[in-house]
């Protein structure tokens, strides 16, 4: 461990040793030592979170809430300590405020359709921004239409920033609620969140952040934030698929109104009416993903040991190698230069498809993602078809660097 700026960064040899926790990254692809640099679509898993899903199974596996034999009693209390954990991970008040979901975009849905039949009217409005992953474009788009509302578009610069001078003009008595990504999946834009709801307060209009790409490498505090809602997915912050976290203020979620009905999420039933279960499992319609909460409480364990600070200071140094390696090879074009940035490295090799260098890059061992990445307006706005993306997660290492920068040059050289 060294001292920098107050905070305990580790050293390499730490850095090897929690990048050896990955078994997958022993792998092969092509020949070639695996590079994956696809982060931002998934996150790779410790072998903590694996082993804690494996010994569910094994040992604990038994319906939750329902049970009154012991092994229900012991998963049931798992499950609710997964969701304590969720909530200390991000500041939450009450654990009534965390529901779980099957990731960002299942979350996104809930608010949309149950914020709207509540709250939105002909007329209304809700507004995003230029920068939103389709996951927080569609869902308000598709209640909009039903509600005969509109959709507004906070608006962007040619650096990916969003221009935030033009935000209170775009706020009107007919405006509902306001849903912003934290960090842009494809420029990695990190949004001023907290000026956002500075003004969204002072108009008293809600505001939902999709903190998908922000929770694996910032330390997020919805208190702090001051936002009423805040959705993330377990499975980009080493945790597994189909499992994520619906933040929502008590305030907004007992006004609204289930988004599914179905069993654990009512109180009582008959044919002529149901009144609905207390918070949060208003909100969780049918047997939960058990296995996967508890796989998701290891994951915040794994980030919390090595802290978010250090977590952050290390995928900035290897976006910054990367970048500066990257940017003397000819034709290179960074897309997404904010001032504020998460590691997610998007770029463009004039005159090659995305697609072509994505594919040559694979052969090599290197995994990227290419095309729009689910933001297609951010990529019509660039007037391109897509970018070659290169999102780094704390166990990306130096060598990995160096093999992208080698495998580039050769799909340069191979495409020219
Ligand atoms: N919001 C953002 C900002 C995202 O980056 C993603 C997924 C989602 C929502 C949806 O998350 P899900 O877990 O519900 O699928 N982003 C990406 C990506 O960048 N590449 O693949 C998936």
């Amino acid at each position: 461990m060294k001292l920098n700026n107050k905070i305990l960064l580790p050293d390499a040899s730490e850095w090897e040793r929690y990048r050896n926790d990955f078994p997958i990254l022993k792998k092969r692809i092509n020949g070639y030592p695996l590079v994956y640099l696809d982060n931002a679509a998934t996150s790779q898993k410790p072998r903590q979170v694996i082993q804690t899903i494996v010994d569910y199974y094994e040992t604990l596996n038994a319906n939750v809430h329902r049970g009154v034999h012991t092994l229900s009693q012991i998963s049931t209390d798992a499950f609710e300590q997964a969701r304590i954990k969720a909530q200390a991970f991000i500041n939450a008040e009450s654990h009534r405020e965390i529901i779980f979901t099957k990731g960002t975009s299942n979350a996104i849905n809930l608010v949309a359709y149950s914020f709207s039949r509540a709250f939105l009217s002909p007329g209304d409005e809700v507004l995003v921004s230029a920068l939103e992953h389709h996951s927080n474009i569609v869902p308000w788009q598709i209640v909009t239409k039903e509600r005969g509302a509109h959709l507004r578009i906070l608006p962007m610069n040619e650096k990916g920033e969003l221009l935030i001078g033009q935000f209170s003009n775009l706020i009107s008595d007919k405006t509902k609620i306001i849903a912003i990504s934290h960090v842009s999946n494809s420029l990695g834009t990190v949004n001023p969140i907290s000026e956002l709801t500075r003004i969204a307060r002072q108009h008293g209009i809600p505001v939902l952040i999709d903190g998908a790409q922000a929770v694996p490498h910032l330390k997020v505090d919805v208190q702090a934030l001051d936002c009423d809602f805040y959705c993330f997915s377990g499975h980009k912050m080493l945790g597994p698929t189909g499992i994520g976290i619906l933040f929502g203020k008590e305030e907004w979620l007992n006004k609204m109104p289930p988004f599914e009905g179905g069993g654990e999420m009512i109180q009582s039933v008959n044919y002529n009416d149901s009144t609905y279960n207390e918070l949060p499992f208003k909100f969780e319609a049918g047997t939960p993903h058990i296995e996967g909460a508890l796989g998701l409480a290891t994951a915040i364990d794994y980030l919390l040991h090595i802290g978010m600070d250090s977590i952050h200071q290390r995928e900035m140094f290897l976006y910054k190698l990367a970048l500066n390696r990257l940017s003397d090879l000819p034709g290179f074009k960074l897309v997404g230069s904010a001032s504020d940035k998460s590691p997610v490295l998007s770029f463009l090799i004039d005159g090659l498809h995305p697609y072509d260098v994505g594919v040559l890059l694979d052969k090599q061992g290197v995994a990227v993602r290419t095309g729009h990445h689910c933001t297609q307006p951010v990529m019509d706005f660039m007037q391109i078809p897509g970018t070659i993306r290169a999102s780094f997660s704390f166990y990306n290492n130096e060598d990995d660097v160096l093999q992208l920068e080698a495998a580039l040059k050769k799909a340069i050289q191979i495409l020219s």
